[in-house]
């Protein structure tokens, strides 16, 4: 079976064909990759929740009411529940399969358990890998379950659009023992097992913390509290209509929008890190070099943390070709820091012959110019036209002489925004104008080795 073969059947919908690529996907298999390449343009139109919470809290119960009520609105549903035990005892994955066993012989659902555990790339990697083979293959909703235990519950809202946090009553102080990050996360809280006593105390604590903690939801959109009973089916339909309101909120406000950016930068970074750490080990491993350095660090003789930045410098040397895309097309002119304008102009104009200076004053830099033709360059005086213009203050400190030296470049933009990038220390973020109508910016003489240059870009016509 070719990736491109199991792509075409995936977007017919099979669910064999999915479960298989997901086996791939599980196997660290090559093949995986190329068929996610070939499924993700078909992605992007599944709405995706997330419902979170303590184990037994009756999440996959929940999920289970969910899907049946979508399917009755003729909606395709995916599921996917990450199973917190190791992969090897496998007992809550077959609960689940038992829980959802009227909904597995509908085609148009899929289930899936994934173990937490065994996951190279990490298990927001390939739950995001997993829904987005779900979406591609025409779900149109896909539900997420996992357990809020450690990083997981913040790893959901990565994936989903809509997260649900299910609280249960009288399982002791629920909201104490929850840290403020597991709050934070939730759109819709859901108080389930509402069929408790305590269930209302719960609820009113919830919505307590809700309209008074500023901490839990930035103020657009107040997480509603929903009750229910998901093995009676009871509350769903509220539940239902506040994922509606919640959706509707993320549409209207461009927040879904956002949502989707951060969350493909995120696994843009997250595929790189997986693919480069890959692409590392395998090359450590088969050079044999990995076996060579590990006798040195467990003798001593080495250490793992020199060892590492080592290999990473070994291994990731920027090509020199990437080094510069700025152009530097000449010496502008050279500024020489002079005390007296007037003094200094019969020097340069009659002693070395280089005739008529010209004049002018830069105002928001508090100086006036002279400035000589000297065969391509120039050589421009600059004298302060006030106490704290920046020649008064270099005066004061050095005494006269050469202030800066100027290049001229093709875009001054661009060369900051590049020598930025590359850590250079630049006094100008942006470019400011300078004398004649060029634009320039200053680069501090600390990334330059003691002078300050001055980057000047200059229009047509005057050089
Ligand atoms: N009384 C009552 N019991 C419920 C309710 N919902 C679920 N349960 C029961 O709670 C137990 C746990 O339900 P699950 O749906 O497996 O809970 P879960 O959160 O998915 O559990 P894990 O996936 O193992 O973390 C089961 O015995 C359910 O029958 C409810 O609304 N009321
Ligand atoms: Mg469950």
């Amino acid at each position: 079976m070719t990736p491109t073969d199991l792509a075409g059947e995936i977007l017919d919908g099979s669910s064999r064909a999915i479960a298989r690529l997901i086996t791939w996907l599980e196997e660290e298999d090559e093949r995986a990759f190329a068929c996610l390449k070939e499924l993700h343009p078909h992605c992007g139109k599944a709405y995706v929740i997330g419902v979170t919470g303590s184990p037994g809290a009756g999440k996959s119960t929940l999920v289970a009411s969910l899907a049946r009520a979508f399917r009755k609105d003729n909606l395709t549903v995916g599921i996917i529940a990450i199973d917190p035990s190791s992969p090897f005892t496998g007992g809550a994955v077959l609960g689940d399969r038992v829980r959802m066993s009227s909904l597995s012989a509908d085609p148009g659902v899929f289930i899936r358990s994934m173990a937490t555990r065994g996951f190279l790339g990490g298990l927001t990697q390939t739950t995001g890998d997993v829904v987005r083979i779900l979406d591609a293959s025409g779900k149109e909703v896909i539900i997420v379950e996992s357990v809020g235990v450690g990083q997981d519950e913040v790893d959901i809202m990565r994936i989903a659009d809509t997260t649900c946090l299910v609280l249960v009553p009288g399982a002791g102080d629920i909201i104490q023992t929850m840290k403020a990050g597991v709050m934070e996360i939730a759109d819709i809280f859901v108080v389930n097992k509402a069929d408790r006593p305590e269930a209302d105390l719960l609820s009113s604590e919830v919505l307590f913390r809700v309209q008074n903690d500023g901490s839990i939801r930035p103020k657009e959109w107040r997480p509603p509290v929903v009750e229910t009973i998901a093995i009676e089916g009871s509350g769903i339909s509220e539940l239902l209509r506040s994922i509606a309101d919640h959706r509707h909120h993320l549409e209207a406000t461009g927040k879904l929008k956002e949502r989707r950016y951060a969350q493909a930068r995120e696994e843009t970074l997250r595929t790189l890190q997986r693919r480069l750490f890959e692409l590392v080990r395998r090359q450590l491993e088969d050079s044999g070099i990995l076996d060579r350095l590990v006798p040195d660090i467990v003798a001593g003789r080495r250490n793992p943390y020199t060892t590492v930045d080592e290999i990473v410098e070994r291994l990731l040397v920027i090509p020199t070709t990437e080094r510069s895309h700025m152009k530097v097309l000449g010496t502008d002119h050279i500024g020489l820091a002079v005390s007296s304008i007037q003094e200094a102009i019969p020097f340069y104009r009659d002693l070395l012959g280089l005739g008529a200076p010209r004049s002018e004053v830069v105002k928001d830099q508090n100086i006036a110019t002279a400035s000589f033709d000297v065969g391509d360059t120039r050589i421009e005086l600059l004298e302060a036209t006030s106490d704290d213009s920046p020649i008064a203050k270099f005066i004061e400190s050095h005494g006269e002489g050469i202030h800066h030296i100027a290049f001229r470049v093709t875009n001054v933009d661009e060369a900051l925004s590049e020598l930025g990038r590359k850590g250079a220390r630049l006094i100008d973020k942006t470019a400011r104008a300078g004398a004649g109508g060029a634009r320039i910016a200053f680069v501090h003489p600390k990334s330059t080795h003691g002078v300050l240059i001055e980057l000047c870009e200059r229009s047509e016509g005057r050089q």
